[in-house]
């Protein structure tokens, strides 16, 4: 599998160009943060990190509302711009300083909507269902992943495998950033619910993701913490069962 390692250095060139600050409010735990992490190692796109403690409610403060009313991460400022949202976050800065690699998000009509049909997939279904879990972990005290959440992985994990029967990636036949939102999404359920063999176009393609260093760098730490943070709350939660 060709992940097209042509790595882009437009971006690093032109932030030295212009002097300017792009700053990345983030939760390294969090898969859309993640996502947003692997653009930046992917496009060599050097960044302000800013962590906000969400339990600490840093995201509900004035100064973050005014950034980002919808009070999530990641946040983007750039040069104080704002972008919120992991998928516009995506294609804003591939658009504005990845055009080395603009075929992360082509400019083709026909490409162009299937890769924004699959970043509007991963933000409903997907995170759907991650929130699923969450909300099964948090508020119902589940201590495994419940029936719900199982049948809502596996249709998650069905619809990709028919997407990548049909491609070679998630959206088209080269990569996009429809497999690097879908990256870390899918490698968070994939603690929850470990993909079955039987979705084999789907356990090539994560096998092949995991392998790349924009993931290895923008996503695994991350999703460690995610799998410790969820297999603690869900432990902590026999005690209350
Ligand atoms: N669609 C958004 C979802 C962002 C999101 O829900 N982030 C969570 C962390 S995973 C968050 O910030 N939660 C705190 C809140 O919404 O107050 C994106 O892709 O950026």
């Amino acid at each position: 599998m060709n992940f097209g390692s042509a790595i882009s250095s437009n971006a690093a060139i032109h932030q030295q160009i212009t002097n300017m600050t792009i700053k990345l409010y983030k939760v390294d735990g969090s898969p859309p943060v993640r996502s947003a992490l692997m653009i930046t190692e992917l496009l060599k796109l050097k960044y302000e990190p800013v962590d906000v403690n969400l339990m600490g409610g840093e995201n509900m403060t004035p100064e973050y509302l005014k950034k980002n009313p919808n009070h999530s991460v990641p946040t983007l400022d750039d040069n104080g711009f704002i972008v919120a949202d992991s998928h516009v976050i995506l294609t804003y800065l591939v658009e504005k300083y990845g055009q080395s690699q603009a075929q992360l998000y082509p400019k083709d009509i026909a490409s162009r909507a299937t890769v924004d049909q699959r970043l509007f997939f991963e933000a409903t279904i997907v995170f759907g269902a991650i929130r699923v879990f969450m909300t099964s972990i948090f508020a119902e005290k589940a201590t495994e992943p419940s029936a719900e959440v199982i049948q809502k992985v596996n249709e998650v994990y069905k619809t990709l495998e028919t997407y990548l029967s049909n491609t070679k990636f998630v959206a088209l036949d080269h990569l996009t950033v429809a497999d690097i939102s879908c990256a870390s999404s899918v490698s968070s359920l994939n603690e929850v619910v470990p993909i079955d063999a039987k979705y084999e176009k789907l356990t090539a393609w994560f096998k092949a993701v995991q392998n790349e260093e924009w993931y290895k760098k923008g996503n695994a730490p991350g999703l460690a913490m995610y799998a410790g943070f969820t297999k603690s709350i869900m432990e902590s939660n026999k005690g209350k069962a």
